[in-house]
C-alpha cells in the first residue's frame, strides 16, 4: 500500500528568539518536498499551513508565568499546539503520515499530543538539545528548549493539559545525538525514564546500532513511533540554517542512514522537521536536506 504524506506547515517562531525560522515551511516547500516525495514513490498531500499571528505583533510583555517558572510566548505556543494536534489527529484518522513543517521545536508539544491522542506512541527525538526544560530550569525562556519536558507532563508542565500528550510512556521516548544540556536538563533527564544517546554512543558504536536500538525503544508495545527531526541534529556543515547550531553533529551520509531505518522499521506514525531557519542558511540547503531527509523517513529506495 503507498504512503500518503499529509504536510502541514506550522510557521511559528514563538519558541525561539530568532526571526526567520517562521519562514521554514515556505523554504521546506519551495526545496521540492512534494516533487520529492511524489519522485519516491509516496501520494502527498498538502494541508497548507495553520493561521499564526505574526510575533511582531504580540511582542509586549511576551514573558509569561507557568508553574514557578517563565516562558516566552507560551499563550501563543498553546494557541498554535492546539490547532496542530487537531490537524495532525485528524490526518491520521484520515489514513494519512503526518508531517509537521516547523517553525522552531515548539510546534511538537502539538504533533506529538496530536499523534498520541486516539493510540500509544513513541518518539524518537534527532537533535542536539535535549529540549527537556521546563520554565523554572531553562536559561532562555525559549520554549522551543522545552517541548519534550512539555509533552511527558514534567515539572512545571505536570498537569498542563492542552501539552501534555496522553498515551505517551517516557519509557518510549528516545534522544538520538546530544551533545549539548544544560546542567539541570541533565539532572532531569537522568532521572526520567527516557532514552538518551549522545554523539558519544554514536562515535563509540556507530550510528545503525544506535539508531536501531532506539526504534526498538520507542516502539515496543506502541502503536507507533513519532520521528521529531531537529535540523541542527546534523553537523552546522550540513545543515547551517538553524538557530542554535552545535559543532560536531551527525554527517550527510549517517542522517540518511538513520532516517532509512525509520523507513525500514515499519514503525513511523509521524514525523515532524523543525528548526529550519532560511535566513540564516545558505542557498536553502538546509531545507533541501529536510526534504531529502524527509523522503528517507518515508520510504524512499536508492535501488
Ligand atoms: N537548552 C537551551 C534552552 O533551553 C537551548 C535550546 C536549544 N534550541 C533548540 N532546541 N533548537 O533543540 O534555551
Ligand atoms: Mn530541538
Ligand atoms: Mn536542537
Ligand atoms: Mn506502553
Amino acid at each position: 500500500m503507498t504512503r500518503t504524506a499529509r504536510l502541514i506547515g506550522a510557521p511559528t517562531d514563538y519558541g525561539a528568539n530568532r526571526r526567520g525560522v517562521d519562514m521554514g515551511p515556505s523554504a521546506i516547500r519551495y526545496a521540492g518536498l512534494a516533487a520529492q516525495l511524489a519522485k519516491a514513490g509516496i501520494d502527498v498531500e498538502d494541508a497548507g499551513d495553520l493561521n499564526v499571528p505574526l510575533a511582531d505583533e504580540r511582542a509586549q510583555d511576551d514573558s509569561v508565568e507557568l508553574g514557578d517558572g517563565q516562558a516566552r510566548f507560551i499563550d501563543e505556543v498553546e494557541e498554535v499546539s492546539t490547532l496542530l494536534a487537531d490537524e495532525v489527529a485528524s490526518a491520521l484518522r484520515d489514513g494519512s503520515t503526518p508531517v509537521a513543517l516547523g517553525g522552531d521545536h515548539s510546534i511538537a508539544i502539538g504533533s506529538v499530543r496530536g499523534s498520541a491522542r486516539d493510540a500509544d506512541i513513541g518518539v524518537v527525538w534527532f537533535d542536539a538539545h535535549g529540549d527537556f526544560n521546563t520554565p523554572s530550569t531553562s536559561p532562555s525562556g525559549n520554549v522551543h528548549g522545552m517541548p519534550l519536558a512539555a509533552a511527558l507532563g514534567i515539572g512545571d508542565f505536570e498537569g498542563v493539559e492542552w501539552a501534555n500528550a496522553r498515551g505517551l510512556n517516557p519509557e518510549n521516548v528516545v534522544l538520538v545525538g546530544l551533545r549539548d544540556l544544560d546542567e539541570t536538563e541533565k539532572r532531569v533527564i537522568r532521572e526520567s525514564d527516557v532514552t538518551a544517546y549522545t554523539m558519544s554512543d554514536i562515535d563509540e558504536r556507530g550510528i545503525t546500532p544506535v539508531v536501531e536500538d532506539a526504534l526498538a525503544v520507542a516502539g515496543e508495545d506502541t502503536d507507533g513511533v513519532h520521528v521529531s527531526l531537529d535540523l541542527d541534529w546534523l553537523d552546522p556543515k550540513e545543515a547551517p540554517g538553524v538557530g542554535t547550531p552545535v559543532r560536531g553533529g551527525v554527517s550527510y551520509r549517517e542522517a540518511h542512514a538513520a532516517l532509512e531505518m525509520v523507513a525500514t522499521s515499519g514503525v513511523l506514525r509521524s514525523l515532524e522537521l523543525v528548526e529550519v531557519n532560511p535566513i540564516l542558511d545558505q542557498h536553502n540547503e538546509t531545507a533541501e536536506l529536510a526534504t531529502e531527509l524527509a523522503a528517507s523517513a518515508l520510504g524512499k529506495r536508492i535501488l
